[in-house]
């Protein structure tokens, strides 16, 4: 039988150290439940420099990687699990662009263009694709939330 599982896609979404320093949290909140997504879990922890350079593991031979690992590991980040339909995508959509200079310009209602200040400084993150909503929500909380697993007898598989 199947468990852990609903229909419904879900997105790791993060507030980064500058989302939170500067009280966002409660506005960027409203955001992700006025647009539709269910937040199922979050949790507040200080990201340390191993557990950044993981995460980001993708970018480390970027030459902005050693300054973001610094950024990451200036203050405690939130990391939520959050769920809609197509949640992966839309989280994106509300995120805007990475660079958030830019996202004032261009996005102005996005939430890097609320809480961002620039490419690196932009408050908050999100999976860019399932695959990596899947590797990302499995890294911060268990496995068996980050889509659905099936046991077939004692052999258990996601
Ligand atoms: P994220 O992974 O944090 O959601 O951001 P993203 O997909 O929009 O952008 P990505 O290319 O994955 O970059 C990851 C984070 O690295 C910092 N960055 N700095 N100085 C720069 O040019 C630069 N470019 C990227 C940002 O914090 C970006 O979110
Ligand atoms: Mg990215």
């Amino acid at each position: 039988s199947c468990y852990g599982a609903t229909e419904k896609e879900k997105t790791l979404a993060m507030m980064k150290p500058d989302g939170l320093y500067g009280n966002y949290d409660d506005q960027i909140k409203k955001m992700v439940l006025d647009s539709g997504f269910s937040i199922l879990r979050e949790k507040r922890i200080q990201l340390d420099e191993h557990t950044a350079r993981i995460f980001y593991a993708e970018h480390s031979s970027k030459s902005f990687f050693p300054s973001l690992v610094k950024y990451m590991t200036s203050g405690p980040v939130l990391v939520m699990v959050l769920e809609k339909e197509n949640a992966v995508a839309d989280w994106r959509n509300l995120i805007g662009p990475t660079d958030a200079e830019k996202a004032k310009v261009t996005h102005p209602h996005s939430i890097r263009a609320l809480c961002g200040v620039s490419a690196e400084r932009n408050c908050v993150h999100g999976s860019d694709s399932i695959q990596s909503a899947l590797r990302e929500i499995s890294f911060f909380f268990v496995k068996s939330l980050a889509s659905k697993w099936c046991c077939f007898g004692l052999l258990c598989v996601i």
